[in-house]
C-alpha cells in the first residue's frame, strides 16, 4: 500500500487516491464517514514530542480552541487565517489583540488566498521550532492544507499539492512535506459537532462558506421583527441593531411579524454589545442589552462571545 500524497490515506494507487483525483479534477467530493476517534489519537501522538505546533484558525469561524489545546502540551503558534474574508476596514490590532482564549507562544494573521504575511510566518516558524518537525493542527476546514501548499509554493521547488476542499475531513491522515530545513506535518482537522458544515449538503455548504470579503449588513430593528436566512436561521428580535457577518451568497429576509418555520430548534440568548455566533453560518454583532430568539438546525451551536470586530 502507498500513502496518498493528497490526503494521507492508504491507497493501492501510486500518487493520488481515487477520491483526491475526483476532488482535484471534478470538484466532486465523496463524503468519508470519519469521526474524532480517528483523529484525536493523531493529536495525542503530536503531544508526545517537543515539536512546534501551528494551530490554524479560520478567522470567520473561530471555534473553541481549548478543545484542541487540551490534547497538546507543545508550544503553539496561533495562525489566524482567511484574513481576506473579513472586511479590510477592521484594524490589525483589533484582530490581533482579541482574546482567542488559548495559551500560545505567539500569533500571526495570514491569508493563504492572498498570500499575505507568509514571509513573517516562515520567520516565526524558524524562530520557535525546537526540532526539524513542525505540526499543523486545527479544526476541519480551517485552511491547514491550503496554508501548507502556499508555504511549499513560496519556499520550495516541490510540485506536490495536498488536496483541499470546502467539505469537512479532506485530509484523512498525516502528510509530511519537507520545506527548507524542516518537515511540515499536515494533520486531519478535528470535527466540531456544533458546526453547520456537518448538517448540510456540499452544494449548500459552498454557499454558506464565504469566498470573498464579507460586506457586513446592519438591520436596525424597530419594534418586533423577524429575520430569516434561507432554511438555516430565523431570528426574532425587538429594538436592536444586528450586524451580520455572513456569506454574501446568502440572502437575509426581513418580516414585520412572526413567521412559522418548521424543524428549527429555538435558543434564547441574552446579548449585551457582544457577538452571537451561529456556528459555521455567521456571527452577528449586537449594539445593546437585549434578548434574541434564535432558531436554527437541530445540532448547530448558538452562543455569545466577546465582540470580535
Ligand atoms: N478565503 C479563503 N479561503 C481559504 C483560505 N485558506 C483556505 N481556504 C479555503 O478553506 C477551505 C478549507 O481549506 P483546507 O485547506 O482544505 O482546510 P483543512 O484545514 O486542511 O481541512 P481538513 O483537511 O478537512 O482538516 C477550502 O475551500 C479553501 O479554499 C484563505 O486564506 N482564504
Ligand atoms: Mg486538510
Amino acid at each position: 500500500m502507498n500513502k496518498c500524497f493528497g490526503c494521507g490515506e492508504l491507497t493501492s494507487n501510486e500518487g493520488l487516491c481515487e477520491r483526491c483525483f475526483r476532488i482535484k479534477h471534478y470538484s466532486e467530493y465523496q463524503v468519508i464517514v470519519k469521526n474524532n476517534s480517528d483523529f484525536i489519537p493523531i493529536l495525542q501522538n503530536v503531544n508526545k514530542s517537543h515539536d512546534l505546533v501551528l494551530l490554524v484558525v479560520d478567522l470567520f469561524n473561530v471555534g473553541n480552541l481549548s478543545l484542541i489545546r487540551k490534547y497538546l502540551k507543545n508550544d503553539i503558534i496561533l495562525v489566524l487565517t482567511k484574513r481576506d474574508l473579513l472586511p479590510k476596514s477592521i484594524s490589525f490590532e483589533k484582530l490581533y489583540d482579541y482574546d482567542y482564549k488559548i495559551d500560545v507562544i505567539d500569533k500571526i494573521i495570514i491569508s493563504s488566498k492572498k498570500n499575505y504575511n507568509f514571509d513573517n510566518l516562515l520567520e516565526m516558524i524558524n524562530k520557535y521550532k525546537k526540532s526539524d518537525k513542525v505540526y499543523v493542527v486545527g479544526f476541519t476546514n480551517a485552511g491547514k492544507s491550503t496554508m501548507i501548499n502556499k508555504l511549499i509554493y513560496n519556499y520550495s521547488n516541490n510540485k506536490t499539492e495536498i488536496t483541499t476542499s470546502p467539505m469537512p475531513s479532506t485530509t484523512l491522515n498525516t502528510i509530511s512535506i519537507k520545506l527548507e530545513n524542516f518537515t511540515l506535518v499536515d494533520t486531519p482537522g478535528l470535527l466540531d459537532d456544533g458546526d453547520i458544515a456537518n448538517y448540510v449538503e456540499g452544494n449548500e455548504l459552498k454557499k454558506i462558506i464565504p469566498k470573498k470579503e464579507i460586506k457586513p449588513i446592519t438591520y436596525q430593528i424597530k419594534g418586533f421583527q423577524t429575520l430569516i436566512v434561507d432554511k438555516y436561521l430565523k431570528i426574532e428580535a425587538k429594538d436592536i441593531d444586528l450586524t451580520f457577518y455572513i456569506s454574501n451568497d446568502l440572502k437575509i429576509k426581513r418580516f414585520y411579524k412572526k413567521i412559522a418555520i418548521n424543524n428549527l430548534k429555538k435558543t434564547t440568548v441574552e446579548v449585551n454589545h457582544n457577538d452571537v455566533v451561529i456556528k459555521g453560518l455567521c456571527f452577528i454583532k449586537t449594539n445593546k442589552k437585549s434578548v434574541l430568539d434564535i432558531y436554527t438546525l437541530d445540532n448547530v451551536d448558538v452562543f455569545t462571545r466577546d465582540s470580535m470586530i
